[in-house]
């Protein structure tokens, strides 16, 4: 279990500059809550984060999911975050060879690396693929977070897999920012920022084979940093207040790890 703060932790952070923000925003706003904005309209997501924007430190997207998607959107978006001051988390999941990953990083229709401040890589191509995001990760302070686990029924991220995605992070620490998990390992050092999604109060599972656990079980129990929540929070019939409450369980949970 991690006993730190999020600003004692900051401070550890200093190899990866995305990771020392998100440890210092989360410690300013005093929220440890990233959405998922699975919407499939400019209009839609637009609309939630500027709704949930102050409860939030991170807004995760899937870009390639809203039809009508242009640079315009990317504009409006960025303008939302510095008014609600929360970081944008592109939830890409990259995981070819390291050169063609570098032209969907940086190409294409979204360019990504122009905008998203968070991207999420899979460890199963090796690590070439942390090398093809150096350059512009560095230069552009993003961060990478690996898949370590991952939420979904009979997942293949386990075990000797997910101890050596750690190892790999470990050794590109600049580019690496944390991971995408379902609990805090003992090998995870206490700089890595660790963000759980597969969270909801009020389901245990999908049909899809997503699987739920709550907000105070994942921070408490697992001792993950960042709850990530989708439908718990844009499918309610009131997003803002449904956001203010995981919000409150979520650090809330948080202060009580801490006294422990
Ligand atoms: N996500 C998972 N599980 C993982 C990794 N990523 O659910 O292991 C992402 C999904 C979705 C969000 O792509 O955007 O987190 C979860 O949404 P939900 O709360 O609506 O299930």
């Amino acid at each position: 279990k991690s006993h730190l703060s999020f600003q004692e932790r900051s401070q550890l952070a200093n190899c990866n500059k995305m990771a020392q923000k998100l440890f210092r925003l989360m410690s300013e706003k005093k929220s440890n809550l990233a959405v998922a904005a699975d919407l499939t309209t400019k209009a839609e997501v637009l609309k939630l984060a500027d709704a949930i924007g102050s409860e939030i430190v991170v807004l995760k997207t899937h870009v390639d999911i809203i039809s009508d998607y242009d640079e315009d959107f990317v504009k409006q978006l960025k303008a939302l975050s510095e008014k609600h001051k929360f970081l944008i988390f592109e939830d890409r999941k990259f995981a070819d060879i390291g050169n063609t990953v570098k032209y969907q990083y940086q190409s294409g229709v979204y360019k990504i690396s122009e905008w998203s401040d968070m991207v999420t890589v899979h460890a199963v191509a090796g690590p070439g693929i942390i090398d093809s995001f150096k350059d512009s990760v560095l230069q552009k302070e993003c961060g990478l977070l690996m898949l370590a686990q991952m939420s979904s029924k009979g997942s293949l991220c386990v075990g000797e897999y997910t101890q050596q995605v750690v190892e790999m992070a470990k050794q590109n620490q600049d580019c690496v920012m944390g991971f995408i998990c379902q609990e805090r390992l003992s090998n995870m050092p206490e700089h890595f920022v660790l963000m759980t999604p597969g969270v909801q109060l009020n389901n245990t599972a999908d049909t899809l084979g997503q699987q739920y656990n709550t907000p105070d079980y994942i921070v408490q129990e697992k001792s993950t940093d960042v709850i990530i929540v989708g439908r718990g929070i844009y499918q309610s019939q009131d997003p803002k207040s449904e956001a203010h409450k995981y919000r409150t369980i979520a650090w809330d949970s948080y202060e009580k790890r801490l006294s422990k």
